[in-house]
């Protein structure tokens, strides 16, 4: 909230803007919340060596980093993440309200997120030491959640069959480009940025505890068993979902319109098998060989 018990970035929503997308660097995102001058500023970030970035393709386990970040970083104590809205305690680097969110929260270290694939800001990570997490997600879950999203979404694209969302998302021709390059392109930096700590979505659904400890310890804040409990807790998928500082709720109805869908919507590993057809599964095999074959990791197809 600001002073003047506003919520930060929601007056800045412009109706105008609701249909618009800003093409960048060949890649589109929506113009209610970017302008070129947003993802200008972006690029050129001037990072302090003790941030922490999230940096995630869409629907790929975003807002549940930035609850499990905000509550190691407090030590599992859910009051900053019952009290202040996502996009505020870990705003979205390249989002038009960034600097307001950054002003109402002074609380260090600073949490920053992105959508942004790798080369948009590798030179503004360029001999910084922030803190980079880079969550990933089996992409054949990403474009189901993402299809659901897109409905709810009234900023984002519309697509009227599964089908049609699916070419579009192999193509890259989706908000924030192509799932390929941003996960080929961020996992690969392991080789060249020390402090980069990669997770999977199934590694943080399979085990939090574990998952959490990890990232607790690469962020350089080790916590008792019971903070850790108290982080696993909090940012469970039924927590979350029942607080409204993380499940877009506090979103107005034009922008976010809950009657299509819920922003938590299953927090499933594997509901593509309920979406995908057999066409689908090959159609989708078929390009995922020819762009990841040059790969060094792989993804958690079955848990
Ligand atoms: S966004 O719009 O890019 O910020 O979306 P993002 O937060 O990356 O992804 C949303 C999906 O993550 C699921 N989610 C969770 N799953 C398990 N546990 C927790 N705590 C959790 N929080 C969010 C959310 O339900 C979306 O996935 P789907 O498959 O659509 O349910």
């Amino acid at each position: 909230m600001s002073e003047t018990g506003e919520i930060v970035g929601l007056s800045m929503l412009e109706k105008a803007r609701m249909d618009v997308m800003e093409t960048y660097c060949g890649i589109i995102f929506p113009g209610l919340v970017h302008t070129q001058e947003s993802l200008q500023r972006a690029v050129t970030f001037q990072f302090q060596d003790t941030d922490i970035i999230i940096a995630t393709y869409p629907k790929s386990g975003t807002t549940w980093t930035q609850e499990i970040v905000t509550l190691i970083t407090r030590r599992g104590d859910p009051h900053l993440s019952e009290t202040v809205p996502n996009w505020v305690r870990a705003p979205w680097l390249e989002h038009i309200y960034l600097e307001d969110a950054l002003k109402a929260s002074s609380s260090t270290p600073r949490i920053l997120t992105t959508h942004f694939p790798y080369q948009l800001l590798s030179s503004a990570l360029q001999g910084s030491k922030v803190k980079v997490i880079y969550v990933s997600r089996n992409p054949k879950d990403v474009a189901v959640s993402y299809y659901h999203f897109c409905k709810m979404a009234e900023f984002f694209p519309s697509f009227t069959t599964f089908q049609e969302f699916l070419h579009q998302f192999l193509e890259g021709k989706v908000p924030y480009g192509s799932w390929f390059d941003h996960v080929k392109d961020w996992t690969s930096q392991t080789t060249t940025m020390n402090n980069l700590f990669t997770i999977t979505y199934e590694e943080l659904w399979q085990d939090p505890h574990d998952a959490i400890k990890r990232m607790s310890s690469f962020l350089h804040c080790p916590l008792e068993e019971n903070e850790v409990n108290n982080c696993v807790k909090h940012s469970s998928f039924r927590a979350m979902k029942e607080n409204k500082m993380a499940n877009s709720t506090l979103l107005p109805e034009h922008v976010m319109n809950h009657s299509k869908g819920s922003f938590m919507r299953k927090g499933k590993i594997g509901d593509w098998k309920n979406m995908f057809t057999e066409e689908q599964n090959q159609y989708f095999k078929s390009i995922y060989e020819s762009k990841m074959n040059d790969w060094s990791s792989e993804i958690v197809w079955e848990v």
